[in-house]
């Protein structure tokens, strides 16, 4: 049985078990910090969380480990059929993390965990966001999902993104930039979060988080 190791304050492992949960995998979670110990180090090569254990070995890299289950449990799609469509749908995933998550990430210091951030590195994060947030609005269709007429990884992967840099966003600089830039993500968050799965992750969270900021 799939191993998820990982904590569920972090969004990428949000992402992995809202994957895992999509697809009615059955797996169990182990909660494993980063760190640069040799015990981990072996099980992941940065000491980074997630990383999935299989019987054949470990995975790390959320996005790699999403493509492996996609391929494994195909029975359960969360890409679309069609090549292009997929492509697409992988396009959406690839500026989230890339042009829009990555970028937050440096606020995340002072924005959750009480450290401080240079005023030089907030201008610079808003200039990225603001592109970044820009080209994504160009992007998504919330049609109703944000890749079309069908819930998809870029789905999970959207919804777990967005609550991040929402929260970090209007932390830094008291405006939501993830709304300002694409308003209709206001009522897409409602309507992800109808889904059972979702809320399941949502709820595990919440907890994850009190425990770990108490
Ligand atoms: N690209 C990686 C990102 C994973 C990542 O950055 N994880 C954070 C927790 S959310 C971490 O382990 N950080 C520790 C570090 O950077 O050393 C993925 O998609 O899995």
């Amino acid at each position: 049985m799939i191993n998820l190791c990982g904590f569920a304050v972090s969004n990428y492992y949000n992402k992995t078990k809202l994957v895992l949960l999509e697809k009615e995998i059955a797996f169990t979670e182990e909660e494993v910090f980063p760190s640069q110990t040799e015990a981990l180090l072996n099980r992941s090569p940065l000491g980074k969380i997630p990383f999935i254990e299989t019987e054949y070995g470990c995975l790390s890299e959320s996005q790699v480990i999403l493509e492996y289950l996609e391929e494994t449990y195909p029975e359960i799609a969360l890409y679309p059929a069609d090549s292009f469509e997929r492509a697409k749908c992988r396009e959406l995933i690839q500026h989230l993390e890339l042009n829009v998550e990555l970028h937050a990430r440096r606020l995340y210091k002072e924005a959750l965990f009480g450290g401080t951030v240079s005023d030089e590195v907030k201008a610079e994060v808003k200039e990225r966001l603001d592109i970044g947030l820009k080209g994504l609005a160009r992007l998504a269709k919330f049609s109703p999902y944000i890749a079309g007429d069908s819930y998809t990884a870029a789905d999970c992967v959207a919804w777990l993104h967005f609550y991040m840099v929402s929260m970090a966003s209007q932390k830094i600089y008291g405006t939501d930039l993830v709304v300002m830039h694409i308003p209709a993500v206001a009522s897409y968050m409602q309507f992800i979060e109808t889904r059972p799965h979702v809320q399941k992750v949502a709820a595990d969270r919440e907890v994850a988080m009190a425990n770990f900021f108490k």
